[in-house]
C-alpha cells in the first residue's frame, strides 16, 4: 500500500515538476522568439549602442609651400581630449588627478563639467601634443577620450602672415590665403564603424563607412627669399625713418604672378592672440593711398596715345606754379621751366602734368587709369581687397582732372600699382594678379607695345643722374621706375607734416623681370619722401632678388666700370701692408678701416 501510494505520489510529482519546467521552457523560448524575432532592432540597437561607434576619421588639411615647394603652412597631428559629463561625474573623485594631467586648476576643471553636466560632449582640452594627451587617456578615467586632430603651423611666421593669413580651431580659413582657398585645402573628413569597450578603447575595426579624403597642396607663386628679403627691408626703413606703416608688392612681370606682398606691422599667426587687428591689416589690398607722382606715368601713356605728344615733345612748366580756374593753386617744386615730356616724368613736375593733362579728354585719361586696373579688382581673390576709388568722368571738375593727372582725387593698392607697372615693363599687357604658381592668369593687352617701350626708357631717366629716384638705382642693372611723395588728406585739407612715400619700378629695364611697389607711411625727420625713403627699398630688395633669380644684368659695362674703380680707388688709399708676424702675446692690430677687402682680391 505503502509503495502504491508512493507510486501514485511519485507520479503526481513527476508529473507537476515537468510540467513546471515545461512552462518555464515555453515561457523562455516565449521571450527568445520575441526578442530575435518580434522586436530584435531595439534590443540590437541598445547592445550596440555600448560598444558600437561610427566615428569620424580625421584628414589634414592641404599644405601651402612656395614655388619652390619650401613650406608655408603645415598641418602637425595633435590631440584634442574630450569627455562624456555624465559619465565623468560619476567619478567625481578622479577629477584632481584629470585635471593635474590636463594641466588645468582642478575648480576650473570641474566647473566646466558641472556646466555642461547634463550633455554628452565636452572639450577637456583641444590641440595637446599626443604624448601629453596619452597620459590623460591612460589615467583611465572611465568617459574621458582623446580625438587626432591637426593644428595648422606656420614656419616663417611674422613675413608670411598677410599673405597666408590663418585658420581657426577647426582647422578653417579665417583670412588671407587660407580663406580663399579654404574649400581646396579643407580635407573631407571619413568615418568608419569601431567596437569600443567601456574604458573607450578602441576594440575592432568594424567597417569603413567613407574613406577621408586630405586636402589638396597648394604652391603658391610667393617665392620665400624674396618674400623675407622685402620683408626684412621693409621693416629696417620703418624703423630707419619712424615711419608707421607700409607695404611691398614684387610681381613677376612676364606672367603677372605675385612673388612677395609684404607689410607693416605684421603678427605672428603662430600666436595670433597678442596680435591687435591693425597688424593684422594686410594693407597691400585693404589699405589705399593717394598715389601721388606715380600717376604721371599713365597720363603720359594717354598723352602719347593721343598722338600729340613725343617723349621729346616740350612742355613749358615755368614758373613752377599755376592757378587753375577756380583758384586752385599747383607746385612744382622748384621751377624746372622748360622739360620735355620726359623731362616732365624725370622731374616729377606738377604744372607739366597738368599741361599735358589740359590737352587730353578726361574720358581718354579715366579710360587709360581703368585700363591699368585702377578702380579695378584685381582678381588675386584676396577677401577683403579693396579696389580703390577711381570716380567716374563725369564727376571731374577742371581742378579734379588736373589733380588727378598727377595723382591726387583717386586712390589705389600697393597691389594695383605694382599690377598696373608690371603691365607696362610686360609690353602694355596687364595680367590678372595671382598667387598660385602657373596659373597663367588672363591678360589684356592695354597699350600699344610701342608706347609701353616709350614709358620703359621715359622711367628709366628718373633712376638716372637727373632723376628723383637715384637711390634705386642698381648696378648692373637698368632699372625704370618713378617717385611719388603725397601730402596726406586730412581737416578738410592736406597737412603738411604726414606724407606717403612711394616709389614703384622695374628692372632689368631691357626685359622686365620684376615690378616692384613700395608705400611706406609717415616717415619722420627730413627724409620723408619717394626717393629718399622708398627708393632705397626698391634698390636693397631688388639687388638681392636679381641674384637669387640669376637674372643677367643688362648693364654690365657699369658694373665692370665701377669695379674698376672701386679698385683704383681702394689701391690708391691703402696700398697692401707687408704681412706682420702675430704673437700669441700680443695680437696684431686689426687692419685699419681704410683697407676694404677689395684690395686682396
Ligand atoms: C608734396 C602734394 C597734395 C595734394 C608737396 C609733397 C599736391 C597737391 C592738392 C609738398 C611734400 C610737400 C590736390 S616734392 O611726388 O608735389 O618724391 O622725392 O602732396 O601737390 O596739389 O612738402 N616729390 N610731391 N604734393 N600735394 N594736392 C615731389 C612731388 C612728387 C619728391 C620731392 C619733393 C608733391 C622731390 C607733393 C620726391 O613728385
Amino acid at each position: 500500500m505503502k509503495v502504491q501510494r508512493s507510486t501514485y505520489s511519485l507520479r503526481h510529482r513527476l508529473i507537476a515538476v515537468v510540467g513546471v519546467l515545461g512552462v518555464c521552457g515555453l515561457v523562455l523560448v516565449g521571450r527568445a522568439a520575441h526578442l530575435q524575432l518580434i522586436s530584435p532592432d531595439f534590443y540590437q540597437q541598445q547592445g550596440d549602442a555600448r560598444f558600437l561607434r561610427e566615428v569620424p576619421i580625421p584628414t589634414s588639411r592641404g599644405m601651402i609651400t612656395d614655388r619652390n615647394g619650401e613650406p608655408l603652412a603645415v598641418s602637425s597631428p595633435v590631440e584634442s581630449v574630450w569627455a562624456n559629463p555624465k559619465e565623468v561625474l560619476q567619478h567625481a573623485d578622479q577629477l584632481p588627478a584629470l585635471a593635474g594631467a590636463l594641466g588645468i586648476p582642478a575648480e576650473v576643471l570641474q566647473q566646466r563639467i558641472l556646466q555642461k553636466a547634463d550633455k554628452e560632449f565636452i572639450y577637456l582640452r583641444r590641440h595637446m601634443n599626443p604624448a601629453s594627451a596619452q597620459a590623460v587617456v591612460d589615467l583611465g578615467v572611465p568617459g574621458v577620450y582623446s580625438q587626432r586632430e591637426f593644428r595648422r603651423f606656420y614656419p616663417h611666421g611674422e613675413v608670411m602672415a598677410h599673405v597666408l593669413g590663418f585658420t581657426n580651431i577647426d582647422d578653417r580659413g579665417q583670412e588671407g590665403l587660407e580663406l580663399a582657398f579654404d574649400d581646396w585645402l579643407t580635407g573631407k573628413k571619413g568615418s568608419q564603424r569601431i567596437i569600443r569597450d567601456r574604458r573607450g578603447r578602441t576594440v575592432e575595426n568594424v567597417d569603413l563607412v567613407q574613406a577621408a579624403e586630405p586636402g589638396h597642396d597648394l604652391v603658391l607663386s610667393i617665392d620665400r627669399r624674396i618674400q623675407y628679403l622685402a620683408y626684412r627691408e621693409l621693416k629696417s626703413s620703418l624703423i630707419e625713418h619712424g615711419a608707421s606703416s607700409g607695404s611691398i608688392v614684387v610681381v613677376d612681370v612676364p606672367t603677372g604672378e605675385i612673388l612677395a606682398m609684404v607689410n607693416q606691422p605684421s603678427f605672428n599667426p603662430n600666436a595670433r592672440e597678442s596680435a591687435t587687428m591693425d597688424a593684422m591689416r594686410n594693407r597691400a589690398v585693404t589699405d589705399v593711398v593717394e598715389p601721388g607722382s606715380v600717376m604721371k606715368t599713365l597720363t603720359l601713356a594717354a598723352a602719347l596715345e593721343s598722338g600729340k605728344f613725343t617723349p621729346d615733345t616740350p612742355v613749358d612748366t615755368s614758373p613752377g606754379y599755376m592757378t587753375l580756374p577756380g583758384g586752385h593753386p599747383i607746385r612744382d617744386f622748384r621751377n624746372y621751366g622748360m622739360l620735355t615730356l620726359t623731362g616732365v616724368l624725370t622731374k616729377s613736375s606738377n604744372v607739366g602734368a597738368t599741361r599735358i593733362s589740359n590737352e587730353l579728354t578726361r574720358e581718354h585719361q579715366y579710360d587709360m587709369y581703368q585700363r591699368f586696373g585702377l578702380g579695378q579688382p584685381s582678381g588675386s581673390g584676396f577677401i577683403g581687397e579693396v579696389q580703390g576709388v577711381l570716380r567716374s568722368p563725369n564727376e571731374w571738375g577742371p581742378a579734379e582732372k588736373a589733380t588727378i593727372a598727377y595723382g591726387y582725387g583717386l586712390s589705389v593698392t600697393p597691389l594695383q600699382l605694382a599690377r598696373a607697372y608690371a603691365a607696362i615693363g610686360n609690353g602694355g599687357r596687364i595680367h590678372e594678379a595671382t598667387f598660385v604658381k602657373g596659373a597663367d592668369s588672363p591678360s589684356t593687352q592695354v597699350v600699344d607695345p610701342v608706347i609701353a617701350r616709350q614709358l620703359m626708357t621715359m622711367m628709366e631717366t628718373v633712376t638716372g643722374p637727373e632723376g628723383t629716384a637715384r637711390r634705386a638705382a642698381v648696378l648692373g642693372y637698368r632699372v625704370a621706375g618713378k617717385t611719388g611723395t603725397a601730402r596726406k588728406a586730412g581737416g578738410g585739407g592736406y597737412v603738411a607734416n604726414r606724407h606717403a612715400a612711394v616709389f614703384v619700378g622695374l628692372v632689368p629695364a631691357s626685359n622686365p623681370k620684376f615690378a616692384m611697389a613700395v608705400v611706406i607711411h609717415d616717415a619722420q625727420g627730413l627724409e620723408y619722401g619717394g626717393g629718399a625713403v622708398s627708393a632705397p627699398v626698391f634698390h636693397h630688395v631688388m639687388e638681392g632678388a636679381l641674384r637669387l633669380m640669376d637674372v643677367p644684368p643688362d648693364n654690365i659695362e657699369q658694373w665692370f666700370a665701377a669695379q674698376a674703380k672701386r679698385k683704383a680707388a681702394a689701391l690708391a688709399a691703402a696700398p697692401r701692408p707687408a704681412p706682420v708676424a702675430v704673437t700669441v702675446a700680443a695680437p696684431a692690430a686689426p687692419a685699419p678701416a681704410s683697407a676694404p677687402a677689395e684690395v686682396l682680391r
